[in-house]
């Protein structure tokens, strides 16, 4: 486990750092797209969100919330990723969402910077914000981290 500090301006640095955001993103999508099928499914997509914890860090979701308003919630945000209503959500849709939903965290923080606690195996996309962010203070550091 470590301590992160990030704020707004690590976030939208890792977002608007096109290579790094867009590597980042493919890599994660063809890892949840389970059956590679290039798109990825109501389950697969939930599944994402279990494993980001997006729900805690943004959307403020408490872990405690019953199951039916859980999935409420996964289905509402399925329909936000699902722009043209297909029922699946590809790689481009992927990426413009996730890309939304950074710059609103990043909006969020602000200039005010939280601690994050990270397992060492953390795959969050805030943790490879901070990643990014360290490596760009300290090259030497960043493969250790
Ligand atoms: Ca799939």
């Amino acid at each position: 486990m470590g301590v992160v500090i990030i704020d707004g301006s690590t976030v939208r640095a890792f977002v608007t750092d096109d290579q790094q955001f867009t590597k980042s993103v493919d890599e994660r999508f063809a890892a949840l797209d389970l059956n590679n099928d290039g798109v990825l499914s109501r389950s697969e997509l939930r599944k994402a969100f279990e494993s980001l914890r997006l729900l805690e860090s943004h959307f403020g979701v408490d872990v405690a919330t019953p199951p039916d308003e859980l999935t409420q919630l996964y289905n509402s945000i399925f329909e936000r990723f699902d722009c043209d209503g297909s029922g699946t959500v590809d790689l481009q849709e992927f990426r413009s969402e996730m890309k939304k939903i950074l710059l609103a965290i990043a909006d969020g923080l602000g200039s005010c910077p939280i601690q994050m606690v990270l397992e060492d195996d953390d795959q969050s996309f805030l943790k490879k914000a901070a990643d990014l962010e360290a490596a760009k203070l300290d090259p030497n550091h960043a493969q250790a981290s």
